[in-house]
């Protein structure tokens, strides 16, 4: 007989997959059905991300969950955050899924703080500034691609877009939603100021729903397809969202969940806009439960990706841990978060000539480059533990990371050693749990946000790390 479960389909900018989950004996428990690699391709002159290999990988492991034994009951999409499509009046895409690494925003930021002020932005909607936000793209496209916007009819994020090729239902989910820059962090709708100011047509967006909504079964010809039908129900389809319902302690802890980004932040009840706030660029991104995540950007492991790929893929990620840990005396740091390293011709050159420049040693290998990557972010990690500290005026006793990068035992330690605090590392896959989470919350299977995260800290292992002497 097959095992019923609920499938998270985790789609992140270094790889995609597909995670069935189920409870047993009071635990959670997971199998990876599928995995495929994601990266940004060059389509149309943009840099894009392939929307219709997305989709077809995401059936791949519908299918394969089957050969695993399993029966879905629910499934449920997540994504990075900020990129969209838009549909016209047949539903037909008239764009790509342009990648926020995309040059097309240069400059946009800018131009629209002259329409809005910067500091209005910013207490409206609560959310840092970057310079690919969505609110940013579209004003790329009101400026010079205003035919595409004259056309629109609909409005999806990555995750919303697969939900509707699932069920045929058009909605933005509000986790994600928040990361456009064009949400109110009060009223938590879409903020028709804001795009009437920007001339942005508000009527192509659709109904915010809350994550543990249901949207319904599948379409008919894709429940025969896979020979079975199940619901959809909306996680938090930001991944950053559903990571951080994995966090179990959220009190004293101060999370960073670490994959192609760093994002360091802690859970909040209600958006902290504070000039402060502003001025260290922090965001209040909506969460579970109204909830936020008071967080910010920091570049994170996408440099170490780069890296790998600069290098064909000649080292694995724990080649690379291990080749710095050998670097004992090398120390080199770079400014990570500068706009150089979004998206370098070449990231090796990008990480030399940033050393050069800041008077450091210049690294020659790949273990001094994986070192001075590890070592910078682990210092712009300390960083931001300062201000969140100051901000709350308040001391946190340990970091929980979370996420790919909490398997780099180095960076692990170097975190620990530059912050002295208790590092507690993993889950390792807590956007697909915190993903699966919810969709059990919304089943009534489980009781509650806390509930879920009691149950996540009994089903997982997770390692300690504290300051070496
Ligand atoms: P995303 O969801 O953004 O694609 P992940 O959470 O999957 O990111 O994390 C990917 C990162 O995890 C990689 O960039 C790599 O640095 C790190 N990683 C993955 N496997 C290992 C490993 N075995 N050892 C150390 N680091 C790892
Ligand atoms: C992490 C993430 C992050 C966003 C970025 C675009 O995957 O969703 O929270 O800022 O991608």
């Amino acid at each position: 007989m097959k095992k019923t479960c609920n499938l998270a389909v985790d789609l992140g900018a270094s790889s995609g997959r597909i995670i069935a989950g189920y409870t047993q004996d009071g635990r959670l428990h997971l199998k990876e059905v599928y995995r495929f690699e994601n990266r940004i391709v060059h389509k149309n002159n943009h840099f894009c991300w392939d929307i219709g290999k997305l989709f077809a990988e995401m059936k791949k492991g519908i299918h394969q969950s089957r050969e695993y034994g399993f029966k879905p009951v629910s499934i449920g999409v997540d994504s990075w955050a900020v990129d969209f499509v838009l549909l016209d009046e047949e539903d037909n895409l008239l764009t790509d899924a342009v990648a926020y690494r995309d040059q097309r925003t240069d400059g946009m930021m800018e131009e629209v703080f002259n329409i809005i002020r910067k500091e209005e932005l910013y207490f409206e909607t609560g959310i840092q500034f970057q310079k690919f936000n969505t609110i940013y793209q579209l004003y790329y496209l009101k400026k010079h691609r205003p035919d595409i916007l004259k056309k629109a009819k609909t409005f999806l994020m990555i995750p919303d877009y697969l939900h509707f090729l699932l069920t045929g239902k058009k909605v933005n989910e509000y986790t994600n939603a928040t990361t456009t820059q064009l949400v109110n962090a009060n009223t938590k709708k879409w903020d028709k100021k804001i795009l009437d100011k920007l001339e942005i047509p508000s009527e192509m967006f659709q109904q915010i729903r809350m994550p543990k909504s249901c949207l319904g079964k599948l379409r008919p010809e894709l429940a025969e397809e896979f020979g079975f039908d199940m619901e959809v129900i909306l996680p938090a389809t930001h991944d950053t969202g559903s990571a951080v319902v994995s966090v179990p302690e959220t009190d004293d802890t101060i999370y960073i969940s670490s994959g192609t980004w760093s994002l360091i932040g802690i859970e909040t009840g209600f958006p902290i806009c504070s000039a402060k706030a502003l001025d260290c660029n922090f965001t209040n991104e909506g969460g579970l439960d109204y909830r936020f995540r008071f967080l910010k950007n920091i570049m994170g492991l996408w440099m170490i990706q780069e890296v790998k790929r600069n290098l064909n893929h000649r080292y694995s990620y724990a080649d690379f841990a291990k080749l710095a840990s050998m670097e004992r005396h090398f120390h080199a740091i770079v400014p990570v978060n500068d706009d150089r390293f979004l998206k370098p011709e070449n990231m090796i050159e990008e990480i030399r000539n940033a050393c050069l420049e800041n008077n450091q040693p210049v690294p020659e290998n790949p273990g001094q480059i994986a070192k001075t990557v590890f070592e910078s972010l682990a210092f712009s990690y300390q960083q931001a533990v300062e201000e969140i500290e100051q901000i709350f005026h308040k001391r946190f006793r340990k970091i929980n990371v979370i996420g790919g990068g909490s398997q780099n035992e180095l960076l692990n330690q170097l975190i620990a050693d530059k912050t002295k605090k208790e590092i507690v590392a993993g889950p390792v896959e807590a956007t697909a749990i915190g993903n699966i989470a919810v969709q059990l919350i919304a089943q009534g299977k489980i009781g509650s946000l806390d509930k879920a995260r009691k149950i996540i800290r009994n089903s997982f292992d997770m390692n300690t790390y504290t300051k070496t002497e």
